[in-house]
């Protein structure tokens, strides 16, 4: 421990010297001070444990088997880093040593470490998870929902607070009344233990007790560990600010609890080892240190290719030809569909897991899951807490860990409600961990209007996830896409977003019952024509078709456009097809600003604009949230009857 705790000091005071150099072009969260901890509850776990941790995490990744060449390489940005410069600072990982990724996002890692200590539990391994942050993420939504969560489903998770008594400026006690973080353990029926975070033996012995716990299947511990960082918050913290929250005097007393001089003491007075013996050893890890900066320093920078890598992982192999229909067609509503596809794909793989709220006992709000929890038991599919950021934060921590969790939102308006775990997490972790980490995750969501829900419960919201790389979004508009895409989103390793038209559940349709899979990225040209091009996606294809059908009896040819996946959207289908009727209308169940139809009106600026023979038309939402009265609503999401007056007006037949 030790030298472990030397090892983290000497590297960050090295840190510190390359910032004042100029040499670090990002962020930089020191621990010094804070080794103790690090040191302690590393020397607790096992090779098969794993690690999450925060922006101030470089003590924990090298305790943890990072080597201090890939710590460097990766904060100077540099190919050999541990993520090939794409993290830097407060985005390192090392699958390989356990360590599951540092997060800028304070809190977030609570959830994810839960999920990860699920998928650990799942398959019977008896790895633990140890899950660090500190005194501000005790205050975050994710905390509660995690730690809630993680001891309702008595998950190997060691809950390491770090309680330096600050969050950057904000001192703990003037945004927390208890005076213990660890008082908060009760509440969620865990254990709450204080340490000595400056006393490495205090630490370790307390994550012993903690690991033992976990890895008996008795649940989660929370630790707090009471330290102090003797470092402004971020490396280059001018003392000027940091005085205007703490004062010399106090930061020199809280040095005095130094932990590094602390050991060096024991071991001296023990007679462990001498200060002779202590001084060589310092020296051994400076000039080791030394040499790891001068390569990190040496090192090549990625090339330009790197920052276009890793965004979306290769997906698995499908074992048919895409879009070939087989089996016998069956006609079935399009929520019966997603059930019977969901039954087949988790007798097939063991992987899939389901979480929700009320997914379970009463099968969904919309009946979706029913019948599964029967067949699959508790142990696959999961009723969840009212909980957004706790279940989608351990649904991508499983998914980090192997499982492929398909998570129901029951309604999407309510994504907003764990919106970080979704863009920041979810969509992000693949590419900044350049590859380590692979997220097989479906988000199955409810979405539209139509049933007299109102403001909060009838939105469709594509393209908010749309306009968030990493993420796929799909919107079936009949039963035989929802199969095909559905068993396509399960072969895919990155979050696929799966919104689910309220009005097309009950919708029936035939569906092929053989092995059947729609290619994600590619929209489908659903009826041919020559006058106009209509794109629309979810229940606006039904409602373009039925248009497309009236104005067919004018003599009207229109070419309708289903984009089945919204993101990454298929621009060659919409400009081929535009290029060939030179007209475009299209149909949205959302608000035009920033848009999906937005984005196809772009799309078509930017290609065939000079096939145009008429400016572009969108029907779209008013820029109003929707009334609850039903004639209100309906005048709200667009009609066969609008559409068809934007047709006649892009061909100028009003
Ligand atoms: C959700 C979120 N809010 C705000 C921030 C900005 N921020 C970065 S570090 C920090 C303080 C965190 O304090 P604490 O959790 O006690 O950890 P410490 O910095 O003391 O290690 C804040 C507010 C963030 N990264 N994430």
């Amino acid at each position: 421990m030790y030298r472990i705790m030397l090892l983290i000091r000497c590297v960050e005071e090295k840190l510190k010297e390359l910032n004042i150099e100029g040499l670090i072009p990002g962020f930089l969260h020191l621990s010094i001070g804070q080794e103790a901890v690090a040191a302690g509850v590393m020397a607790a776990l096992k090779d098969g444990d794993y690690i999450l941790s925060t922006h101030r995490g470089h003590g924990h990744c090298l305790a943890k088997g990072m080597s201090e060449y890939m710590l460097f390489a990766e904060i100077l940005g540099k190919v050999e880093g541990c993520c090939m410069g794409k993290g830097g600072s407060m985005h390192l990982c090392d699958v390989k040593h356990g360590i599951m990724g540092t997060n800028g996002v304070v809190g977030a890692n609570i959830p994810l470490a839960a999920g990860i200590a699920f998928a650990l539990k799942y398959k019977g391994e008896e790895g633990v998870v140890a899950c660090f942050f500190g005194d501000g993420a005790s205050n975050t939504g994710a905390f509660h929902e995690g730690l809630n969560l993680a001891a309702v489903w008595k998950l190997p998770v060691i809950y390491v607070c770090e309680n330096n008594l600050y969050a950057i400026s904000t001192r703990i006690t003037r945004v927390t009344l208890i005076q213990d973080i660890a008082e908060r353990a009760s509440s969620y029926g865990m254990p709450g233990v204080v340490v000595d975070g400056m006393d490495p033996l205090a630490v370790y012995e307390a994550t012993l007790k903690a690991v033992k716990r976990a890895r008996n299947g008795e649940g989660p511990t929370l630790i707090e560990c009471k330290t102090y960082r003797f470092c402004g918050s971020y490396a280059a913290e001018p003392p000027a600010v940091e005085r205007l929250y703490r004062s010399e005097e106090e930061v020199k007393e809280h040095m005095k609890r130094d932990p590094i001089k602390k050991v060096e003491k024991l071991l001296i007075e023990s007679g462990y080892l001498t200060e002779v013996e202590i001084a060589s050893l310092k020296e051994d890890i400076k000039a080791r240190v030394k040499d790891s900066v001068e390569k990190a320093k040496a090192a090549p920078k990625p090339s330009v290719e790197i920052a276009f890598s890793h965004l979306y992982p290769e997906r698995e192999e499908i074992p048919v030809d895409l879009e070939e229909l087989s089996g016998e067609l069956v006609e079935l509503p399009m929520n019966e569909t997603i059930r019977i596809t969901l039954r087949e794909e988790m007798r097939k793989d063991k992987r899939i897991v389901l979480m929700g709220e009320d997914i379970g006992v009463l099968g969904g709000d919309f009946r979706v899951t029913k019948g599964l929890l029967e067949e699959f038991g508790e142990r696959r599919v999961l009723d969840t807490p009212i909980s957004e950021t706790g279940f989608v934060g351990l649904a991508i921590g499983a998914a980090m860990a192997g499982l492929k969790p398909v998570v129901e939102i029951m309604f999407v308006d309510f994504a907003g409600a764990c919106m970080d775990q979704i863009m920041n997490q979810a969509a992000k972790l693949s590419y900044m961990y350049a590859g380590q980490i692979r997220i097989p995750l479906v988000i199955r969501a409810a979405c539209g209007g139509g049933i007299r829900a109102a403001a909060q419960h009838s939105q469709v919201l594509s393209s908010i996830f749309s306009h968030i790389p990493g993420l796929k979004v799909v919107m079936p508009s009949n039963p035989c896409d929802a199969r095909g895409l559905l068993k396509s989103a399960l072969k895919e390793n990155c979050p696929v977003i799966f919104l689910e038209h309220k009005l097309l559940y009950g919708v029936l349709g035939p569906v092929p019952m053989g092995e059947y899979y729609i290619p994600i990225g590619k929209a489908k040209v659903v009826r041919k024509g020559s006058d106009a091009t209509v794109v629309a996606s979810g229940l606006m294809v039904n409602r373009a078709l039925e248009a497309a059908k009236n104005l067919d009896e004018r003599g009207i040819s229109i070419e309708v456009i289903d984009l089945r996946t919204i993101s990454p959207i298929d621009r060659e289908t919409i400009v081929n097809s535009v290029k060939h009727t030179g007209r475009l209308v299209i149909v949205e169940e959302d608000w035009a600003p920033c848009s999906i139809s937005s984005e196809v009106a772009a799309i078509v600026a930017e290609g065939p604009f000079d096939s145009l023979l008429s400016p572009v038309k969108r029907v779209t939402t008013p820029f109003y949230p929707m009334p609850y009265n039903p004639e209100l609503e309906d005048s709200m999401i667009p009609s066969v009857k609008k559409i068809v007056s934007a047709v006649e007006e892009v061909m100028d037949i009003l």
